[in-house]
């Protein structure tokens, strides 16, 4: 380990601003004597990485020293967002940044708007992955995140007349000033090839093609804290001796350089399509590029500790090692590690497998069958031939342990075991059945969720392992969801609280509830939600062209556009919504809460259902915002390219978030968690943690409608046998639609899907026929509580009040204590 660390570094304004001057002369990106926006953005963020470092080498040398047991947490996505606020906010250091800025003739509010969002994620899975980060940092924990250094993040959504456009994103195009490579951390990382048995039947993978994992490395600063950790994000890489020289000067450039081809594909998308084989193959790749490489990097690290402290004992790995699984992506790591072990370290099969599974834990974020992973075996069978003669054998003696313990549960084995047979010709691998047999700890997101795993998906796993199964509500960061993000709110919460202690024992909102109905508060509070709704204005009128009065309710919703999410139910209510203001005489409409509704999010590119809901909602927003008879009392508004920087903005002005999903589907939800933090109210199923948070601010405060999860099917069924009446309003909205009211475009298939004898068999799967009539009754009581400010005010208070538990501080507390056996060490 490095030991020359630790020469302070400058905090002061004037040494801040001689910092940046600095890197803006030394560490050039662009020609001499420019000092534009840009070329200060880099400079600054440069001159920020200099405290990173300093704290981050201090801290790895620390852990070095005291070697607790570390968590290492896999996960193939992280919505990172931007870093510069987030990390001058950590470190304490915005009005000093802002003044130095100043000093040099720029303002810091213009220079974060400089930083593309590192969007290596797709939604709330990798933006969880990144609060828990900001969180294990935060409470001094041993840990590392492991990813994949993609070329492109998530796609950059364009809307045109034709819908969703996606358009590669290039967050890498200039450089980012916020990963170091680590030329000296490289792996190599094997796909095809075959397995070879030695004469004294050593089993050993050979062959195929070899490529090499390069780290980069991310520091994650804690908030007030020395402690900045790392996530680790792999490159593909091939070398110089993998390049045909000569075939290249024969003219057979591409075959030449075939392997560096190769390695490009595994790190340039995200979710690349997987409808082809090939497209299958790649997915893959990225899946075991990630898990090899990270285990070669933790077993290179225990050893290296373990190295000066007598001999290496592999049964201690598990008290220095906790792997988690972040979803089934990386279910590969199982394998892997028990093949490094076998293969690599010389274990037998029951040493290997008791490291493993007392190492690895696995968190389920879905019970949505079709996101359920399943690898067909011929395509294991060739890209990881070893891996899967490993995943045959957990298989073989999973089905010997049911044999020969629980011979009442014989007949559940086909859907328990590894491998489905079920489909001779082509058998697959179920990877979530891989996870649940090898993990200590299989863990849900929200409570509903966790019952609905013990008590459906995994229930049979719950009869032969009943304390395997636990439930870790999910959280957010408040720094980056509050604190950064709407400066005004929280200055209100610490001078009430007289404290700001808050942020990170996010319990202490509970204080405010003493105040709820204190006028003082309810003029401040009002006042910093339409600075925050002001500002929102100005942004969507930047984005849309669209102006939008902040006095008006803001309604938002804002995720990935799915039919589970039921953007659906939002839209077919504003069409209604619109359709009754056009019916209304002049003063009528006088009587009408105003509202702008605002709808963002991605399609997945190959999502037809999706992108036709982004359509129509673009097509609502074309006709309703330029009918001048009723402009004024709705708008609808489609936010383009929806991403964690666009949601700094949204939230803190929002006052109604729409959290509508069908009950049962959305495992938790993270979005209504950063709402209801910013003192929004939520109009919302009883699903995920709409549940939990609806308990924590109290029922009153929320706006609840639709079927609870245990009527859903009972009302499936119903609605298959015909026996469902829909409600006149949603014959109406759909009609209107149907009739042509907003363009052209075909919306039938797209409505048809939510009739009962739908075209695509599934006839309203999702319930947004049911539940509609209850939703906009849930509406009404928007309206209606809207109009009593006092009422509105105290109610928003009090959100804010009840979102203490939502903290990922809490929820990383419960994985350290509960799953991962870690315990903090601050560095000193
Ligand atoms: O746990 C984080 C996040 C939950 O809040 C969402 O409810 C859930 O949909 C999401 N799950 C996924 C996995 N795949 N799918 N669908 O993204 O996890």
């Amino acid at each position: 380990p490095p030991t020359a660390v630790g020469y302070p570094l400058a905090e002061k304004p004037s040494e801040i601003a001689a910092n940046i001057a600095y890197h803006a002369h030394y560490t050039p990106h662009f020609s001499p004597l420019k000092f534009d926006l840009e070329q200060a953005y880099y400079a600054a963020a440069e001159s920020v990485r200099d405290l990173l470092i300093q704290r981050w080498d201090e801290t790895y040398v620390h852990f070095h020293k005291a070697d607790p047991k570390q968590t290492y947490y896999l996960s193939m996505e992280y919505l990172q967002g931007r870093a510069l606020t987030n990390a001058i906010g950590n470190l304490d250091l915005v009005q000093g940044y802002a003044d130095a800025l100043n000093q040099l003739g720029h303002k810091l509010e213009e220079i974060v708007e400089q930083e593309k969002d590192a969007a290596l994620g797709n939604g709330g899975l990798g933006r969880l992955a990144s609060c828990f980060l900001d969180s294990m940092a935060t409470l001094n924990l041993p840990a590392w995140g492991y990813g994949l250094r993609y070329r492109y993040g998530l796609f950059k959504q364009r809307i045109s007349k034709e819908g969703q456009e996606e358009v590669a994103e290039d967050w890498l195009e200039k450089f980012s000033p916020w990963e170091i490579v680590r030329h000296d951390v490289r792996f190599p990382v094997r796909f095809f090839g075959h397995v070879e048995v030695s004469p004294d039947g050593f089993r050993k993978w050979v062959g195929g093609e070899v490529l090499q994992a390069l780290a980069y490395d991310v520091p994650i600063p804690g908030y007030k804290t020395k402690n900045t950790i790392s996530l680790r994000l792999w490159e593909a890489k091939a070398t110089a001796d993998d390049f045909n020289l000569f075939q290249f000067n024969d003219g057979q450039y591409e075959s030449a350089a075939q392997l560096h081809s190769k390695a490009q594909q595994i790190c340039a998308v995200l979710y690349p399509g997987d409808a082809t084989e090939d497209g299958k193959i790649l997915r893959l790749k990225q899946q075991f590029f990630l898990c090899s490489a990270s285990l070669q990097d933790i077993i290179v690290r225990f050893k290296e500790r373990r190295n000066g402290v007598g001999a290496l004992q592999w049964s201690e790995f598990p008290s220095k090692v906790a792997v988690q699984l972040n979803d089934t992506h990386p279910t590969l790591a199982i394998p892997e590690l028990m093949r490094l072990l076998m293969d690599g370290e010389g274990l037998g099969w029951d040493e290997a497998w008791d490291v493993t599974t007392k190492t690895v834990a696995y968190t389920n974020h879905t019970v949505l069958p079709e996101a359920l992973e399943k690898w067909p075996k011929a395509i294991l069978a060739k890209l990881l031939p070893r891996h899967l003669e490993i995943i045959e054998e957990i298989d073989k003696r999973f089905m010997a342990l049911i044999h020969s313990t629980r011979t009442d549960m014989e007949d559940k084995l086909s859907s328990m075991r590894i491998l489905d047979n079920s489909n001779p010709q082509k058998p697959v691998i179920r990877m979530a059945n891989l996870c649940v047999v090898s993990s200590h700890t299989v863990n849900g997101v929200a409570q509903l969720h966790s019952d609905i795993l013990k008590s459906e998906l995994f229930a049979d796993y719950v009869s032969v392992w009943p304390t395997k199964f636990q439930n870790k509500t999910n959280g957010i960061t408040p720094r980056r969801w509050l604190r950064f993000c709407s400066p005004e709110l929280s200055n209100i919460i610490t001078k009430w609280l007289k404290t700001d202690e808050w942020i990170t024992n996010l319990d202490l909102l509970c204080g405010l509830r003493q105040f709820v109905d204190d006028e003082g508060l309810h003029e401040e509070w009002a006042s910093a939600k339409m600075a925050n709704k002001s500002r929102l204005a100005q942004y969507v009128l930047q984005v849309t062209g669209v102006s939008i009065d902040p006095n008006s309710l803001f309604d938002i919703q804002v995720k990935r556009i799915h039919e589970y999410k039921r953007q659906l139910l939002n839209i077919l209510g504003a069409v209604y919504r619109y359709k009754k203001l056009k019916e209304m005489s002049i003063e009528e409409r006088k009587k009408v809460t105003p509202r702008t509704v605002m709808i963002g999010g991605k399609a997945f590119a190959t999502y037809t259902n999706a992108k036709r809901i982004v359509k129509l909602v673009n097509d609502v927003g074309a006709v309703v915002n330029n009918d001048p008879e009723v402009s004024k009392y709705l708008k609808v508004v489609f936010i383009p390219n929806y991403n964690v920087s666009v949601a700094e903005k949204l939230i803190p002005g929002s006052e109604l978030s729409q959290q509508t999903s069908t009950a049962g589907m959305e495992a938790s939800g993270t979005g209504n968690m950063k709402f209801s933090l910013n003192g929004c109210l939520i109009i919302g199923t009883l699903d995920g943690a709409n549940v939990e948070i609806r308990e924590e601010i109290g029922e009153e405060n929320f706006f609840l409608f639709g079927a609870r999860a245990d009527e859903v099917s009972r009302l499936r069924k119903e609605r298959e046998l015909g026996q469902f009446k829909p409600d006149s309003r949603f014959e109406e909205a759909k009609q209107f639609i149907r009739s042509g009211a907003f363009g052209s475009y075909d919306y039938n298939p797209l409505l048809d899907s939510l009739e009962g004898n739908s075209g695509y068999g599934r006839g309203d799967y999702f319930l947004v026929g049911h539940d509609f009539p209850s939703y906009m009754d849930a509406q009404a009581q928007v309206d209606e509580a809207y109009k009593d400010k006092r009422r509105w005010l105290k109610m928003s208070i009090m959100s804010t009040a009840g979102s203490g538990k939502f903290s990922s501080d809490r929820t990383i507390s419960q994985y350290a204590k509960e799953i991962w056996d870690i315990k903090a060490c601050p560095v000193p």
